[in-house]
């Protein structure tokens, strides 16, 4: 017998290295591909983390390691590495690819018929139809076969995401059979051929730049993937404000390689288009939808689009608004536009998407009648029944323009014989801009279960938009998302939760908004019993949060509504043709919408809701403004006036988000690093801006209403100190637009190029405090602040946050306006503060004022 050969202890270190070194080998380029993202939310929901608690991982033990995949098409193809890919990741356990039914347990994909050939049990399962998919065990000769199948491959895929989900979640995997509410299932962005987003906060068109498709379209597969795993099946990649060239037959073969990325993962690609098109394009004579060159040149255009991209979705219209050229141009109505296009895809299978957004916006606002909630009933309820069987209205859930609070659109119940398609606002136009935290499921849910009463039967809006109330052959829901760059898509990392809920209610609009929450903030954060319940306590209350310090009783988002929709600024919503007015004067506040004495619109409902709308008594409170022009004095249900409950509203929000950085710093230690570092600044940040709100608003009621808070609080800061007070060395005084977007209306500001120095002498108990200073944080320049406390530094900070940019990127106002603040200052009488500004490439160094706290 030979005898093997001795291993030396140095040998066993060298063959361990070599092993480990392969092992290294082997995994680089995993390693390489977690770390360069890391947790830095780039993978969204879809983190597929390792499972490390064995107990939990004891229940995947029984699954198969072996999968045979039935199709051949991309998508059949993206199902199985995926699952592949997800059960690598999060169990540790390697699936093995088998090209035939392998005698042992497998896990079996592909559509029903596929499926069926093979495992006889699949063909006595119910038929399944559209995207619906299904998860079964089947036994065959002693071995069992998980088969996830589809009717096509699209539910395929699904049903694979379904069970990475189990997975991720650590929820047992069981049979199971779903299918999606409606067959549209769309996100809309608003991207730009020159690679700008209309309203898009996180960063540069991921399909577009220079004007021209990206040559790096890897971000637009990587999207595609997110779309997939939570159901959704179309995207419309350019601005509803579409570029005049979109149809142009060069760019269109451009655009075909974006449907390339999303074809793999069942998103089928759609385009916004412009009416005036025939003519931009090919220099026609006319747009004139009934003029027969016309429809000729749409039949052409989409034969072309087909030609080029045959799994092409269809078109989005947006027209007769806001500028955009339309039918009304030649007398024609939505429909005969709509259904011309409409026409011209219907041989290939496509659809048209008209948004009923259409209005005027240059309404004379000295006509009480004039009202902009009521155009778009106005404008097509006459039409029902009039377009093409491909054709869906795009109907945005309120009748005005996603602000934080909003009733229906009558509409939803006026068109009976007409599809129709809900659209939300995942991107936070006037939410917040992913810069603060608000939850927006709560919301859609709202809009979702309200009951429109429709022929006095029960017709609440999410059967209406699945075409089940009014037995409509499509249906929908379309998702203004605008992801960009930014290498977590939206930027705040909590705004993830509102595109992974709107996918979740556009599959299943009766899941509850918790149950999504709690499914995000799992996959995205962990399952740590700490991590979700405070992440989900977080969230939850969001939205109403953020109602409560922007606008409540449904005034709307008390925004700029001309310019950037961010910060405050009251009165421009006054005065001018868009419509979005207030309607307030010393005496009162709110439009008269009734049908007894207002513009109508409350007659646009159905009767009974159009019943309780119309009666103060009725009336709930938090549409109250939206319905009813009221004193200020006037007494809610919950027994305040109208003016105290906006003061209490507001300081109540603002105390809540105060709550945000101290709640999410228990979870230091508990969630990676980056992730809890920018939230943590984000939420800081949101304290600071509430706080601008809160004054902004209840400012501008106690001046409009003559009423003061009977708390105290308006108007009274006793721990203020005002900049423009201050001893002042450089620093001159400012008035700052609108007035109540800075304390007193007025800041300071630094123009020159040296350092200025404000100065103030204290006179605190000796104690410990913290110290806040509200300052303004320009696009321009990063300009540098110091605090000294009797001559020694104490803070120090840059302006280099990117706030959105106010009307100019130099004005000073209530989206600018942020705050620092810093803890455990220790003070005692006679202490002098000084705060030094230093001015950089135009940022004059602006100061509002310093607040010093116990
Ligand atoms: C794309 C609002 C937004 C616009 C948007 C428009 C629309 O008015 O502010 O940016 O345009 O809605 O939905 O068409």
């Amino acid at each position: 017998m030979m005898e093997a050969p001795e291993t030396g202890v140095a040998d066993m270190h060298a063959m361990g290295l070599a092993r480990h070194l392969r092992i290294l080998l082997l995994l680089m380029p995993m390693l390489v591909a977690a770390s360069s993202y890391a947790e830095d939310g780039h993978e969204g929901w879809l983190r597929y983390a390792h499972i490390d608690d064995p107990v939990v991982l004891r229940q995947y033990d029984g699954l198969p390691h072996r999968v045979l995949s039935l199709g051949t098409t991309p998508v059949a193809q993206a199902a199985s590495t995926e699952l592949v890919r997800g059960m690598e990741s999060m169990l540790g356990s390697r699936l093995v690819a088998v090209q035939t039914l392998p005698q042992e347990d497998a896990f079996v994909l592909g559509t029903q018929t596929e499926v069926c050939h093979f495992l006889r049990n699949v063909c006595r399962q119910k038929a399944l139809s559209g995207d619906a998919f299904a998860v079964v065990r089947v036994m065959q000769k002693g071995h069992v076969y998980w088969v996830i199948f589809g009717d096509e491959e699209r539910g395929e895929l699904y049903g694979v995401f379904h069970v990475l989900e189990q997975f991720a979640s650590q929820k047992p995997i069981a049979d199971a059979s779903e299918a999606p509410a409606a067959s549209v299932r769309w996100v809309n962005q608003w991207d730009n051929f020159d690679g700008s987003i209309e309203r898009g906060y996180a960063g540069r068109s991921i399909f577009f730049d220079g004007g021209h498709v990206r040559a790096d379209l890897s971000r637009v597969s990587e999207y595609g993937r997110l779309l997939a795993s939570v159901g959704l099946n179309g995207c419309t990649v350019n601005n509803v404000n579409s570029d005049l060239r979109t149809l142009d037959p060069a760019m269109l073969r451009e655009l075909a390689r974006i449907a390339d990325q999303l074809r793999p993962w069942g998103v089928r690609m759609s385009l916004s288009v412009d009416l005036s098109s025939p003519q931009i394009v090919d220099h026609l004579a006319t747009f004139d939808p009934l003029d027969p060159a016309v429809v000729a040149w749409w039949q052409k255009t989409a034969d072309e689009v087909y030609r080029l991209i045959p799994d092409f979705g269809g078109f989005v219209i947006k027209a007769d608004s806001e500028g955009r050229l339309g039918p009304s141009k030649y007398g024609r109505t939505p429909a005969e536009a709509a259904n011309v296009v409409a026409r011209a895809l219907r041989p290939h299978g496509g659809v048209v998407l008209y948004r009923g957004f259409v209005y005027n916006n240059h309404l004379d606002w000295h006509d009480l009648k004039a009202d902009r909630a009521r155009a778009g009933y106005d404008n097509f309820h006459a039409l029902d029944g009039r377009f093409e069987p491909n054709v869906i209205i795009q109907i945005k859930h309120g009748p005005i323009d996603f602000q934080v609070r909003e009733p229906l659109s009558p509409l939803f119940a006026a068109l009976q014989h007409t599809s129709q398609a809900i659209e939300l606002q995942v991107t936070q136009e006037y939410t917040g801009q992913q810069r603060h935290m608000v939850f927006l499921v709560p919301m859609w849910k709202a809009a979702l279960d309200t009951d429109l009463r429709a022929q006095n039967r029960s017709t609440p809006v999410k059967e209406i938009v699945e075409g089940r109330s009014f037995h409509q052959p499509l249906g929908g829901f379309a998702g203004v998302v605008n992801v960009g760059l930014d290498t977590n898509w939206m930027h705040h990392p909590m705004a993830m939760s509102n595109l992974y809920g709107f996918g979740k209610l556009a599959w299943n609009p009766d899941l509850t908004s918790d149950e999504i929450l709690d499914s995000w903030t799992r996959l995205t954060w962990g399952n740590n019993p700490k991590v979700v319940s405070t992440i989900d306590d977080l969230q939850r209350g969001s939205w109403h949060a953020y109602e409560e310090y922007s606008g409540p009783l449904g005034l709307g988002t008390l925004t700029n509504i001309i310019g950037i929709h961010y910060g405050p600024g009251i009165e421009s919503a006054e005065r001018n043709g868009w419509g979005q007015w207030l309607r307030a004067d010393n005496k009162g506040i709110g439009i008269d919408r009734t049908v007894a004495t207002g513009t109508g619109y409350i007659g646009q409902y159905p009767p009974e809701l159009a019943k309780v709308y119309e009666s103060l008594t009725t009336c709930p409170d938090e549409l109250l403004l939206f319905m009813h022009h009221v004193p200020y004095n006037y007494v809610l249900h919950n027994g305040k006036t109208v003016v105290q409950h906006v003061y209490d509203s507001h300081y109540k929000g603002a105390a809540t988000v105060a709550t945000y950085a101290p709640r999410w710093e228990q979870l230091q230690g508990l969630i990676d690093e980056e992730r809890y570092e920018k939230t943590l600044k984000l939420f800081m940040y949101q304290a600071g801006h509430a706080i601008v709100w809160r004054d902004a608003v209840s400012e501008w009621f106690l001046r409009m209403s003559g009423i003061a808070d009977t708390r105290g609080r308006v108007g009274h800061y006793p721990n203020r100190i005002e900049a423009e007070s201050m001893q002042a060395d450089g620093y001159t005084s400012v008035d700052v637009t609108p007035w109540e977007t800075a304390s007193g209306g007025k800041a300071v500001v630094c123009n020159r190029a040296a350092a200025c120095t404000l100065t103030v002498k204290l006179d605190r108990p000796v104690g410990s405090y913290k110290m806040a200073v509200q300052y303004f944080d320009l696009r321009v320049g990063d300009a540098q602040y110091e605090l000294l406390l009797d001559g020694k530094p104490i803070a120090h900070w840059i302006a280099d946050d990117i706030l959105p940019p106010a009307v100019v990127d130099t004005q000073l106002d209530g989206s600018t306006s942020t705050r620092f603040t810093v803890s455990g200052i220790a003070l005692k009488p006679g202490d002098t503060l000084m705060l030094r500004g230093t001015p950089n490439n135009g940022e004059p160094a602006p100061v509002d004022y310093i607040e010093i706290m116990k």
